[in-house]
């Protein structure tokens, strides 16, 4: 009854932003050095910044910063001068910067075709629905739960759309687990190298380097998160 309500609920995000992030875009320049970003989930403004990665198939070194986390708000905090986010960390450019809005621009300026879809460049339907697409998951999330912290970043295979795979962003951001976002919308170049190292293509898929655990599905993921890195458990 559970994974039923979370699927749904997760589902209906999307569906709320017409499936933003589901599909790829036209891509531009890419990125040396993989991009930095500071968020959490069930955040409207971090949600439309995550769903510009994946239209423009952008990996991202996620650093989870859910409400009460120890870790990684405290970071923004001394690298911009206040706890706000979605917050941007571009190496490439020596670029860090608030504001979903601005983030959104850059990003599709500077590794798109500067053209904004329609789900993002509408001011009242994209602030409107992004607040609305949050509220079917009411807050899951977004609040820090006690964990270990691990030697290195985890890897998740995912996109923003897919309603399986914010169920485990969920899991990775409330445990403020630090992970390699590799986005695989449909129509990214990535799919195939992707296919070619999981078996199928699938996501979400969850490598954890610190154990060598490999994972599809993502129930199994979030349970493994939790029994992995849960404080008590
Ligand atoms: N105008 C900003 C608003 C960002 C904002 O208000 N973010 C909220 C989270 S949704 C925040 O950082 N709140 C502080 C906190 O969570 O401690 C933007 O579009 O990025």
């Amino acid at each position: 009854m559970a994974r039923l309500f979370d699927l749904t609920t997760s589902f209906a995000t999307s569906v709320l932003r017409a499936g933003s992030g589901m599909q790829v875009g036209a891509i531009g320049r890419r990125p040396e050095k993989t991009l930095e970003l500071y968020e959490f989930e069930n955040c409207p403004f971090c949600r439309k910044v995550r769903e510009a990665f994946s239209i423009l198939d952008l990996d991202a070194d996620v650093r989870p910063c859910p409400k009460g986390g120890p870790g990684y708000r405290e970071a923004v905090r001394k690298r911009g001068g206040k706890a706000q986010f979605p917050y941007l960390v571009d190496p490439n450019a020596g670029i860090e910067m608030y504001e979903s809005d601005d983030i959104v621009r850059y990003l599709f300026d500077a590794y798109g075709d500067g053209k904004l879809p329609w789900t993002l460049a509408v001011p009242a339907l994209r602030d409107i629905s992004s607040v609305l697409s949050g509220l079917p998951r009411v807050g899951y999330g977004s609040h820090y739960r006690a964990a270990r912290v691990p030697d290195q970043a985890l890897e998740l295979y995912s996109f923003e759309a897919s309603p399986f795979s914010r169920l485990v962003r969920e899991a990775l951001c409330s445990l403020e687990l630090p992970y390699r976002l590799h986005n695989v919308a449909k129509g990214s170049p990535a799919r195939e190298a992707f296919v070619a190292r999981s078996g199928r293509m699938m996501v979400p898929y969850l490598i954890d380097p610190n154990t060598g655990r490999e994972l599809f599905e993502s129930a199994d993921i979030v349970r493994y998160l939790d029994d992995t890195y849960l404080e008590g458990r």
